[in-house]
């Protein structure tokens, strides 16, 4: 009996992924955080995003009050005003902080400090997805002239309308919204790709910009965005795809870091082995070590997943920990789209909103023989 529980114990116990004790931290996150996370105040929408989507993820959405979910964010929702001055600055904002009285239904309110932020948009939207609602209430014409608004000349986006700093992610956020929102008019696409294109490093990953260094995330933004743009292959030639592949492949230590030379950490099994999957070489990679990794990540008393082993658990590296999971097919998780970074289940709802929006301007339509390009999936 000792022999065999020993054997159990070193074989199987570090393995174990532990289900329930991950529901508990993100319902826990949905609620409360502690202290060290007061600074995330201003994007708690993407700490919601995290963990809706991480729910969503291990098929537990039922623990959550949906209605209530949906009414939040959209009371986040900048709405233009009466006379459309600020309609340049709509989207989502990140929670309650700057103290506009709560509310779901416009005209917004004007204030100097309001403004949708990009990715705030971004999660705000997927978080809607995931919960089920039908986009029906999102300002979508409001959302785009916002994202417009945030654009600049050499094709990256700000964040904000104030100004940040700028770079592929809010160009990933951009193409994302545009995507869900099925209508590319919030971003000049040519200038994005030029932007894109001009951050591909030396040595074959992406940096955040002209001239600087390749890493993973960035390199997931950009190859992610042209997938959502339908123009991967256009924009790339194949010589650089196998040479981007390549790059993306040699991430893989035991997990993947995100840098040559870096220590390996949870999330770029999500950044750099999405990527992979999108450039459809993910099965080149092994499989067993990644998950080992992410699983030595885990808490075992708090749920969660860190950056490393024996460091706390936060919600980032939680969700991207179970995307990685998810990504290599463990069992019980449900498979995540990797472009978006939503569940395929998400994912299929938003397909069938946008067949729902398109019949029905097909309908007013008729007489004027509109033809339909579809999307990309
Ligand atoms: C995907 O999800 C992660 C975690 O939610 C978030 O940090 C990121 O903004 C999202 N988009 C990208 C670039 O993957
Ligand atoms: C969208 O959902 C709301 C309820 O959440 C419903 O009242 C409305 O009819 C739906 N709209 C469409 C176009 O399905
Ligand atoms: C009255 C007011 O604050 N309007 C603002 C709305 O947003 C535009 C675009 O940023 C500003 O220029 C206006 O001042
Ligand atoms: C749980 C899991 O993902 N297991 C996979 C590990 O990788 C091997 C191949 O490398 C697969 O056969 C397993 O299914
Ligand atoms: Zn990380």
């Amino acid at each position: 009996f000792d022999t065999l529980q020993t054997k159990e114990l070193s074989e199987f116990e570090p393995l174990d992924f532990l289900r329930d004790r991950h529901v508990r931290f993100f319902q826990r996150t949905l609620q409360v955080l502690p202290e060290r996370y007061a600074s995330l105040e201003t994007t708690r929408l993407t700490i919601i995003f995290f963990a809706l989507s991480g729910l969503d993820v291990l098929d537990a959405l039922d623990v959550i009050d949906r209605n209530t979910m949906i009414e939040w964010i959209y009371s986040l929702q900048v709405l233009p005003t009466d006379d459309q001055s600020n309609i340049s600055r709509c989207g989502f904002r990140g929670s309650s902080h700057i103290g506009i009285p709560y509310s779901t239904k416009g005209p917004g309110v004007l204030h100097p400090y309001d403004s949708g932020h990009v990715a705030m948009t971004y999660t705000g939207l997927c978080s809607l997805l995931i919960l089920g609602d039908n986009l029906s209430r999102v300002n979508k014409q409001a959302c785009l002239a916002g994202l417009r608004a945030l654009q600049l000349e050499d094709g990256s986006f700000y964040a904000v309308p104030e100004g940040s700093e700028n770079d592929i992610r809010f160009i990933y956020c951009a193409a994302s919204i545009c995507y869900m929102l099925d209508d590319w008019s919030g971003m000049d696409i040519q200038k994005a790709i030029e932007y894109i294109r001009g951050s591909l490093s030396y040595d074959n990953g992406f940096g955040q910009g002209a001239g600087r260094e390749s890493h993973g995330g960035w390199t997931y933004c950009a190859i992610a965005s042209l997938c959502l743009m339908g123009r991967l292959e256009e924009a790339l030639s194949r010589r650089e795809l196998d040479r981007i592949r390549r790059w993306c492949i040699m991430r893989q230590q035991s997990g993947f870091h995100g840098r040559p030379n870096k220590p390996v950490d949870t999330c770029y099994s999500f950044w750099v082995g999405a990527t992979l999957e999108l450039l459809d070489v993910f099965q080149y990679t092994n499989f067993d070590k990644n998950r080992s990794f992410i699983l030595s990540t885990q808490d075992r008393l708090v749920g969660g997943f860190a950056k490393w082993p024996d460091s706390h658990p936060d919600p980032l590296h939680a969700y991207l920990g179970l995307c990685g999971l998810s990504l290599i097919g463990e069992p019980s998780l449900r498979k995540v789209h990797p472009a978006l970074n939503i569940t395929q289940r998400a994912f299929q709802h938003l397909q069938q909103l946008q067949q729902a929006w398109k019949d029905s301007t097909a309908q007013y339509s008729t007489h004027t023989h509109i033809i339909f390009v579809s999307l990309p999936s």
